[in-house]
């Protein structure tokens, strides 16, 4: 029976010593509650570190035995490899790019890359110690970015899931980081990539097409022969369980005690872990400004500010509590009357039923943070508001402000807006209130963490199985075995070949991509067989292909079909159309070329291609966008058709495409293997032309009306050589 293993860098427990033994608590945070539905099913298990530097052989094997009553595995780490792999890489270099904080907090250590490196190993050791064929992996974060690739390695039939629970930076930030490729390799392991959301898939996308060998069509990417999607899944939390929490006795108790002692003003709460991404210290500047400029507010608003103790073992975190610390007190002392002290701040945890207390007392939750993934508090908040009344601010640099549209939603830089926004919350008139809770409370009910674990599980299955019905269409050993098969014993063969992406790789200027030694040797290896009518078949120029294939053996299709030329005979030109239509269209074209530096226009018979290959990397795909919009009713209205290829626009008449080309050639003759190969839009229409029975081979992925695919020009060459020697082995 296959299992689900779950993998994070902290096992969802607290171990604590006790005079030397050691004591098991499960943590209730929101995730363990969500993924509780998996890993505590059948012979699922959740692999992670316990939390604690256990040494001895003994307490280890106690431990492993009492975790592996929950569910849990654990790896162990030392003192060394957390303060390297956990403090050092994931936390210095990590955290603070992948919140864009790497000018002031990023410290990139080789050492610390190093033990990163090796803990993530260690984690795919555990993993490979219980996986087996047909399991499912599911990693979780920044962590352990270098496990899914570390894990496809070996185990390359594992369906693998990767959900990355902080922000992903826009190229310009991951890009500083010196191990940046490795990091993607390592998360491009995974079949499935999960962020939380739409803008941090558009930043990994980018990445990882801009750093590595990768194509991306939308967001699938395709690296090698494997097809990973990434995708939005914003995580939601257990709202049942917090909107129950205000009906229990204790919870009740607290509200009332909270209410006793603040009820005479309006209470506003914040509750981050300590973290300069939480934008605490910004937020407490907030709060002074509104109290210097909104003295109204005197007395009537007190900010219970929670933030709970983390990582302060590392330097600039001590430094930032230290802060908070002083600007604290400042604001408190300058402002501080008898009845009345503007914030209450408390550096500890708090257990849950206090933390439900308070946001069940409330009336505003201030949420404002520089950077956050998604930010749980805002949706903890908004559940536990069961009565649809309180505000909620939010910073639009959190995840979760994508999702709670109606939540005050602020910029945190923006001093005086912040103040503003507080005082607008906390004076809401109550219909306002039920007005925006109400939609947010549906959607922080339906989006709950249920949901987030089975819609990534489900996509997950989705994904491979999209991968296993690709997998037969790719041309392995055995289709190629029966192609083979079948060219042997077929003695009217017509094969189609296109140029460019197909049987030569592209290059960066289009003159560069000429024939080379080898090519020429298969072509006249295929074109001696008398058996065989070769087509090549191009949007290259007719003068192009004359220089270069004029004496060849095969029948030369230029421009899409424009000029065609048999063997020994002059090329001769498709009549009757019209190529009016270029004055009209070049002059806009030139406008994208003024704009575009490196694009240029190439001028063909019956159409205009617009070349982009040498401008900057993305502006050509935008301009190419903009030009396909701009040109779509003109081309429509004229009857040109548009053609988005690699690195390139074509305008052209609809009358001329390859698959009538490859229609006139085919001509009713009986042939008996029919082989086409190509790699755009435009070898699409060869494709969808050919009889039934043809053998269609899309080359560079597998999104085509071709029956087949390889992933490069190096694979097709390969192909043709072995048919091409298929029948000189057989004649021997
Ligand atoms: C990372 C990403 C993303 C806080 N104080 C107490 C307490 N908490 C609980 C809250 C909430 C959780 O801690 C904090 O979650 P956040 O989402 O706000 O922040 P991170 O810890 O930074 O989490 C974040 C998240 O991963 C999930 O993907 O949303 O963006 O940074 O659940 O309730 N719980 C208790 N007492 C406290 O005093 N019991």
């Amino acid at each position: 029976m296959p299992k689900t293993i779950i993998v994070s860098n902290r096992l969802p427990v607290k171990v604590t010593e006790n005079n030397g033994s050691y004591e098991l608590a499960q943590s209730e945070g929101g995730l363990a509650t969500g993924l509780g539905s998996i890993y505590k099913e059948k012979d699922n298990l959740w692999i992670g570190w316990p939390g604690l530097d256990i040494v001895k052989k003994e307490d280890r094997e106690k431990i492993t035995a009492d975790l592996k009553k929950l569910s849990l595995f654990p790896v162990y780490l030392s003192q060394e490899e957390i303060s390297e792999y956990y403090e050092g890489f994931s936390n210095e270099v990590l955290w603070p790019v992948f919140h864009y904080y790497a000018s002031t907090y990023a410290n990139y250590k080789r050492s610390n890359w190093e033990f990163y490196v090796e803990v993530n190993k260690k984690f795919k050791n555990a993993v490979l110690s219980i996986a087996e064929p047909g399991d499912t992996i599911w990693v979780h974060d920044y962590q352990l970015m270098l496990l899914p690739d570390l894990i496809r390695r070996e185990q390359p039939e594992l369906s693998i899931g990767f959900f990355l629970h902080i922000p992903f930076p826009s190229y310009e930030m991951f890009r500083l980081i010196p191990w940046r490729s490795e990091l993607l390799e390592g998360v491009l392991g995974s079949d499935l990539i999960g962020f939380h959301t739409y803008d941090d898939v558009r930043h990994f996308v980018n990445a990882a097409t801009r750093i590595l060998p990768v194509n991306s069509s939308a967001n699938v990417l395709t690296k090698g022969d494997h097809t990973i999607v990434a995708e939005a899944f914003p995580i939601g939390i257990d709202d049942k369980k917090f909107a129950s929490l205000p009906s229990e006795p204790d919870v009740k108790k607290n509200v009332k005690l909270i209410k006793d002692t603040f009820g005479n003003t309006k209470l506003v709460l914040s509750v981050d872990r300590l973290d300069y991404s939480k934008g605490i210290l910004q937020r407490l500047q907030a709060f002074e400004y509104l109290l210097n400029h909104y003295p109204e507010a005197k007395e009537k608003i007190t900010f219970y500010m929670i933030v709970v103790p983390s990582r302060d073992t590392v330097p600039q975190y001590a430094h930032l509590r230290d802060e908070i610390d002083k600007q604290v007190g400042n604001i408190n002392a300058l402002h501080r009357t008898m009845e009345w002290t503007p914030i209450q701040y408390f550096y500890r945890s708090f257990p849950i039923d206090m933390l439900s207390a308070l946001y069940t007392a409330a009336d505003v939750c201030l949420v404002t943070p520089m950077r956050d993934g998604m930010n749980l508090v805002s949706k903890e908040y908004v559940a536990s508001r069961i009565n649809d009344d309180g505000a909620l601010v939010i910073s639009e640099m959190a995840g979760a402000s994508k999702e709670l549209i109606d939540a005050l939603i602020v910029n945190p830089n923006n001093t005086e807006e912040v103040a503003k926004t507080i005082i607008k919350a906390a004076y809401m008139p109550k219909a306002e209130q039920r007005a925006r809770m109400e939609p947010m409370r549906q959607v922080v009910a339906k989006f709950n963490i249920a949901h987030w674990v089975k819609i990534f599980m489900d996509k997950l299955n989705e994904v491979k199985q999209m991968q296993r019905s690709l997998q037969t269409r790719y041309v392995g050993q055995v289709t190629q075995q029966s192609i083979i098969n079948r060219y042997i014993k077929t003695r009217r063969r017509l094969i189609f070949l296109d140029y460019d992406g197909t049987l030569v790789d592209f290059k960066s200027n289009i003159e560069q991509a000429s024939p080379d030694e080898e090519l020429y040797e298969l072509l006249l290896q295929l074109t001696e067989d008398p058996a065989n009518h070769v087509v090549l078949i191009s949007g290259r120029k007719h003068g192009n292909l004359d220089k270069w294939f004029g004496d060849y053996n095969m029948d030369l299709v230029a421009e899409h079909g424009s000029w065609i030329k048999k063997p020994k005979v002059a090329w001769h030109k498709l009549s009757g159309l019209s190529a009016q239509w270029k004055q009209e269209i070049r002059p806009i074209i030139e406008t994208y070329i003024d704009r575009t530096p490196g694009s240029f226009i190439e001028e063909k018979t019956y159409s205009l291609a617009w070349h982009y290959r040498k401008a900057p990397k993305g502006l050509g795909e935008l301009r190419a966008g903009e030009l396909m919009n701009n040109l779509k009713y003109l081309a429509n209205d004229r009857g040109l058709q548009l053609l988005p290829g690699d690195k390139v626009v074509e305008i052209k008449n609809v009358e001329v495409n390859k698959g009538k080309a490859a229609l006139t050639i085919l001509d009713n003759q009986d042939y008996d293997f029919i082989l086409a190969l190509g790699d755009d839009y435009t070898d699409e229409d060869v494709f969808k032309e050919l009889p039934e029975n043809s053998i269609t081979i899309k080359i560079g992925n597998n999104v085509s009306a071709a029956k087949f695919y390889l992933t490069s020009p190096d694979e097709a060459r390969s192909l043709l050589k072995s048919l091409a020697e298929s029948t000189v082995v057989k004649t021997q």
